[in-house]
């Protein structure tokens, strides 16, 4: 197959050509907007962070924190607020590893968040850099038929080398999206996608302390290759937040009692049960805003269906929490399918005429899969830009997870607005769990067999 390094270097060329943006100059990915958002240390090594343009103070809201992404900045022209869209090809980075071409929105995927208020007037340009025609559709938010972004049905293609103008008021407050609207099969595939938050323009009343987003995507990137395929239905290799697999995503910092919320917006070809633990949070909001509060309930999982947004908050509790897709499949990195399965076969007898054609085979899976991540650990090379299946170490061991899986950390002593990693939780004394015995004969447990 003649495809990878030719069409990456190409993807750099397109990068390296999208720096002189018409009206606000585009910022790299990973970045966060300065004075609203500080610099964040990364979770583990790679999660790059760059500077990001500055976003004009509203004053009205708290702004969100996009995960491992930024905010579009505006301007204001004649009082209307006026942002502007690059579609374009990027080279992205999933984790250190795993890099790819794909498409996205002034230099990221996902693109930057929208952020606005109800009320305001927003004026949204799309640039098409792309080599095909695009549109932009903007999901959940209610306006004129004409804006709703539907290449041939509201509106002409946006072909290569054009900017269209989207111009409406918005009436309504929540947590959207926008994506295009044209060949999305694929151009969602490679990673067309970004937040559009509207705030309330009557301030809440409860208000959040820290307000984070993130879209949900899968990604058929086969190891060895270096761009996602848009054909795959469900065999996908990389489930991400904002399009980073664990550890590559930010953890969500708090200090403890902070009320924090969490939006969440599916644009994966999947429904995704996303779950917290340490909480029962309120689950309060969705594209329709935030909901009235005697419809808020308590929950530990939420269905995040393929096109809808979630919106959960809770009061911060002291820990290291997880926070993930409870699909196991999704809190992988890329490994085979459909493959033998090997528990409880002994495979010491073929490993070495297997190695007899296939140099460093080694059999694995006899109790368990498990042992992959201390292979991948010891250095046991693997195909080129992947990621191994299982990644992540904490402080007692390997974690056993990649993909849709991230931490809330909650610390007594972080300063309000302060979005820094704090490092592992250190738990008080006596509340960890702990070994009693080596002995697999201890104790009389009751058991049904044996
Ligand atoms: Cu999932």
């Amino acid at each position: 197959m003649s495809v990878t390094r030719r069409k990456l270097l190409m993807g750099v060329g397109a990068t390296a050509i999208a720096q002189a943006l018409p009206i606000f100059r585009p910022a790299p990915a990973h970045g966060q907007t300065p004075g609203t958002q500080p610099q964040q240390a990364p979770l583990s090594s790679g999660s790059q962070k760059t500077s990001a343009p500055p976003v004009p103070h509203d004053g009205r809201y708290v702004p969100v924190r996009t995960l491992n992404g930024w905010t579009l900045p505006w301007r204001m022209n004649n009082g209307v607020k006026e942002f502007h869209l690059v579609a374009e090809e990027i080279v992205h980075e999933f984790g250190p590893g795993s890099k790819a071409t794909c498409w996205g929105y002034n230099g990221s995927t996902p693109g930057p968040t929208i952020e606005a208020v109800e009320g305001d007037r927003v004026r949204i340009f799309l640039t098409n850099r792309l080599k095909e025609h695009t549109t932009v559709h903007w999901h959940g938010v209610i306006l004129p038929a004409g804006m709703d972004g539907i290449g041939g049905l509201t509106q002409p293609h946006i072909q290569p080398g054009e900017t269209y103008v989207y111009e409406y008021t918005l009436v309504q407050h929540g947590t959207h999206m926008y994506h295009p609207h044209a060949d999305e099969m694929t151009q969602m595939a490679y990673g067309m996608m970004g937040l559009f938050i509207i705030h309330p323009r009557r301030p809440e009343r409860l208000k959040v302390d820290r307000d984070y987003a993130f879209l949900l995507h899968n990604w058929a990137l086969h190891p060895g290759t270096w761009r996602p395929d848009p054909s795959i239905m469900t065999e996908f290799d990389l489930w991400t937040f904002n399009s980073r697999v664990f550890p590559a995503i930010d953890p969500l910092v708090a200090r403890t009692g902070e009320r924090v919320r969490i939006r969440m917006g599916n644009l994966s070809m999947w429904n995704h049960p996303i779950h917290l633990h340490g909480v029962e949070y309120l689950e309060t909001g969705s594209d329709g805003g935030r909901w009235p509060e005697s419809m808020w309930r308590r929950e530990v999982t939420s269905i995040v269906g393929v096109g809808q947004m979630r919106d959960i908050e809770f009061s911060a509790v002291p820990g290291d929490w997880a926070f993930h897709c409870h699909m196991a499949h999704h809190t992988m990195n890329a490994m085979g399918h459909g493959i033998p399965n090997t528990t409880g076969v002994d495979q010491s007898g073929v490993e070495a005429r297997v190695r007899e054609m296939l140099p460093g085979y080694m059999a694995m899976g006899r109790n368990g899969m498990a042992e992959h991540q201390d292979h991948t650990t010891a250095g046991m090379p693997g195909p080129v830009n992947t990621l191994p299946m299982l990644m992540g170490i904490g402080p007692f061991g390997n974690i056993e997870m990649g993909g849709m899986f991230t931490l809330v950390k909650v610390r007594d002593d972080l300063a309000a607005g302060d979005y820094t990693d704090p490092g592992f939780y250190a738990h008080p004394e006596g509340t960890v769990a702990s070994r009693v015995s080596d002995d697999p004969n201890f104790g009389a447990p009751p058991r049904r067999h044996g």
